[in-house]
């Protein structure tokens, strides 16, 4: 069976990462085929558009998307994209690697992030000169689908505690929502959870992050607290994510484009192998998925390994030793 991959590089260390995912994919024995997609600050320059019509039709033709970095131009790209792919839920595996001196080496948690609310509405205005408001929406739907995404996740990944991250006692309409609708997914299904305040949570992260196994949040949160969990296992670098909707998926490494690295060819490509592993197991593939995440393991254990992770290997060498370990 043959899948069509749209690949969009983006902006930055994208323009690194994503070809060492991609040659990474080829070597297994799978009938990809990549077609190319260009978005991007460079490409607004260029155009006046971040994200060209013939990019946005690959995404939405594609079987799934590999999706690199961006840059100034995040929400003209990643949010139109992730709406193109019809992703609800934004995957984001937080987990310390044996071998690499982590702030926290036990830490094993994976976000489950909604990915279409909040203050990700992009209903946002000058209102006056010098006012601006922003409209945080939510929805009971949209809420019950990611407690549903998360709890099913949690169960079939063996996840013992299950969190639900809000803000319900500041923002009572709009979290007091979210968490009423993720609490009534949970006692419909007899699980167990936990709730948490968002800001105490990042505290509790930092000082136990092993306390923690899936933890359901709203947008936002999710994206500020999944940056701070890679602090605890050695940096962006390491952060793989998926975009998940209905028909079809989208794949990232939770980093942006890194201006203060791009061109240097230095870039950790981890996070976008890992985010191209999350794809084979969307797609069916656990098999290579499992190859392919142990093997960025085993490079991770032993090196060559990256500046960001204090050695001084090229993005090119340690993709070779990836593909070695293939
Ligand atoms: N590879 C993802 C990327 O470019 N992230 C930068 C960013 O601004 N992300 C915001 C978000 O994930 O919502």
């Amino acid at each position: 069976m043959s899948h069509q991959i749209a690949v969009i590089p983006g902006d930055g260390i994208g323009q690194e990462v994503t070809p060492a995912a991609v040659e990474v994919l080829e070597t297994l024995d799978i009938d990809f085929e990549f077609v190319e997609g260009e978005a991007g600050d460079y490409v607004a320059e260029e155009t006046g558009e971040p994200l060209p019509e013939a990019t946005a039709d690959l995404a939405r033709d594609a079987d799934a998307t590999l999706f690199g970095a961006a840059g100034e131009h995040a929400a003209d790209i990643i949010l139109p994209l992730r709406e193109i792919v019809g992703s609800y839920a934004n995957v984001r595996p937080a987990k310390a690697y044996p071998g690499l001196n982590a702030v926290k080496p036990e830490t094993d948690i994976v976000f489950i992030r909604e990915n279409t609310q909040g203050v990700y509405s992009k209903i946002e205005s000058e209102i006056a000169d010098g006012v601006s408001t922003l409209t945080r929406v939510i929805t009971r739907d949209a809420s019950r689908k990611i407690a549903e995404y998360g709890f099913a996740y949690a169960e079939e990944h063996g996840y013992e505690n299950v969190t639900i991250a809000h803000k319900a006692n500041v923002m009572r309409e709009t979290d007091g929502m979210f968490l009423e609708a993720a609490e009534d997914v949970a006692a419909e299904r007899g699980a167990d959870y936990d709730t948490a305040l968002m800001d105490a949570l990042a505290m509790k992260l930092v000082m136990n992050p092993e306390d923690y196994g899936v933890i359901i949040t709203p947008n936002l949160a999710g994206d500020v607290l999944s940056d701070l969990a890679a602090g605890l296992v050695g940096g962006l670098g390491l952060l793989p994510s998926a975009n998940i909707g209905d028909d079809n998926a989208l794949f990232e490494p939770v980093h942006g484009s890194a201006p203060d690295i791009a061109g240097q060819g230095i870039a950790n490509p981890s996070a976008m192998i890992l985010s191209a592993a999350m794809l084979l197991d969307h797609l069916g593939y656990d098999e290579q998925s499992t190859r392919v995440t142990e093997a960025v393991e085993a490079v991770l254990a032993d090196g060559p390994h990256t500046p960001d992770l204090g050695g001084d290997a090229s993005t090119e060498a340690f993709t070779a030793a990836v593909i070695d370990q293939l």
